[in-house]
């Protein structure tokens, strides 16, 4: 096993390599502990919620699997929250979605939700001192159920999710104030058709005029910033969805919102880390939600792939981090939820980590027109001694190193998940 010794002797031999190459492996560790991630409370229970309503997961969203130990009350999510946070360096978020209110045994609507439902949240926010950011849930209810919410034909139930929406953002405005900081509240929404549409515009021409209405009353940007999550394809919507990457991109740009880019919404075959910098020509900030889609978007856990690598590389060396507020969205239900957590946002730290190593030599080979070189340097980049200076990060912020953290997530699903009946 790696002792402090040897992680502190294996870093210094890292950072002489690392110097070589022209990168200050310090200035990247400080660059790195400044980057929060915001963890998706609903990896914790396969996005089911605490609603007193016999909500089901629909809507385009399917969490496949049945390991045992999910979360069943606000309680124990947050008990394996904190058990997540504590393996992850640094200080990060937690992103909410409204069915997560606590509404004690009342029967609270989505068109009647409040901060008040969420002072649990708030305090346990505050206590650990993470950052809130909030979704509006239109899906899993009884008026998602035909798959249309803000771009339904029929102007009622639109007035139920406009409302739903409207209260999300005072939710979201009331998190940044406790806090003290700024909250971004997504809206995303399944709508769309299973089969050929008559009618591509009507549904467009409402979610339009939805989100124009949820978003009238202007909120401090400083408590909270809105974002749009658009979507090529969901189950059951896989021939229109009605607020599409064109839709959104329009409908952001021309309302200054954020854009949400996740990663499993787009072909397979698309990567978000090219539009980053696409978007942010016209738009101040973006919300990312970082995913893996495994031939479709199946929200598998984020793995250090390529596709992950090129994204953190974008945000990092672009200087775009003040800019991109990265999230997580993925659910898997088939392994330990609390390891999942983990093993995703650690995820997401490494490839920021290697995006901060880069070597400045890279660019500059290109700014001379030598593309030799920059591929050269790109294919050895990839065996430089990146693992110890990850190891001694983990350590210098009090996290156990390499995967001890494993055993101790064993030992919790033994003692508290396996528990859970
Ligand atoms: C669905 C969107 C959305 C959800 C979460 C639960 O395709 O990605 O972000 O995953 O809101
Ligand atoms: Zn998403």
């Amino acid at each position: 096993m790696d002792t402090s010794k040897h992680i502190q002797s294996s870093f210094s031999l890292a950072k002489e390599r690392y110097a070589r190459c022209g990168v200050n492996v310090d200035q990247a560790l400080k660059q790195l502990a400044k980057i929060p991630i915001s963890l998706h409370c609903w990896q914790g229970d396969d996005v089911g919620g605490f609603e007193n309503a016999d909500g089901v997961l629909g809507d385009g969203l399917a969490v496949t699997g049945n390991y045992p130990g999910k979360a069943r009350t606000p309680g124990e999510l947050r008990a394996d929250l904190e058990k997540a946070l504590s393996f992850i360096p640094g200080k990060h978020r937690l992103n909410l979605h409204a069915c997560y209110g606590e509404f004690g045994n009342r029967k609270v609507d989505r068109d009647a939700i409040a901060p008040e439902h969420f002072r649990n949240w708030i305090a346990w926010a505050k206590a650990n001192k993470l950052g809130l950011d909030f979704n509006p849930t239109c899906f899993s209810h009884p008026k998602s159920a035909d798959g249309f919410t803000l771009s339904h034909r029929d102007k009622a139930i639109r007035q139920f999710w406009i409302e739903h929406c409207i209260r999300s953002r005072e939710i979201g405005a009331a998190f940044g104030k406790a806090l003290g900081k700024t909250c971004v509240t997504n809206v995303w929404v399944p709508d769309g058709y299973k089969d050929t549409p008559a009618d591509r515009v009507g549904p467009r021409v409402r979610l339009a005029e939805s989100l124009d209405a949820i978003f009238k009353k202007s909120l401090s940007h400083e408590l909270n910033l809105d974002a749009v999550e658009p979507k090529l394809f969901g189950i059951g919507s896989e021939s229109y969805v009605v607020g599409s990457h064109e839709f959104y991109l329009g409908y952001a740009v021309s309302r200054k919102k954020l854009l949400t880019l996740d990663a499993g919404h787009y072909h397979p075959t698309e990567s978000i880390s090219d539009k980053i910098s696409s978007i942010l020509q016209f738009l101040p900030k973006i919300l990312l939600h970082v995913s893996r889609g495994v031939r479709w978007d199946s929200d598998h856990v984020v793995t250090l792939t390529d596709d992950l690598q090129a994204i953190a590389r974008e945000i990092v060396i672009n200087n775009y981090t003040g800019r991109v507020h990265i999230g997580l969205d993925y659910f898997d239900a088939s392994i330990n939820r609390v390891a999942a957590w983990i093993i995703g946002t650690r995820n997401m730290l490494r490839a920021l980590l290697l995006g901060l190593l880069e070597s400045p030599a890279i660019k500059q080979a290109e700014a001379t027109g030598d593309l030799t070189t920059r591929l050269a340097l790109q294919e050895e980049a990839r065996s430089l001694p990146f693992g110890a200076v990850w190891d001694y990060y983990c350590e210098s912020r009090g996290v156990p190193v390499g995967k001890i953290w494993l055993e101790e997530i064993k030992a919790y699903e033994k003692n508290v998940l396996s528990r859970r009946k």
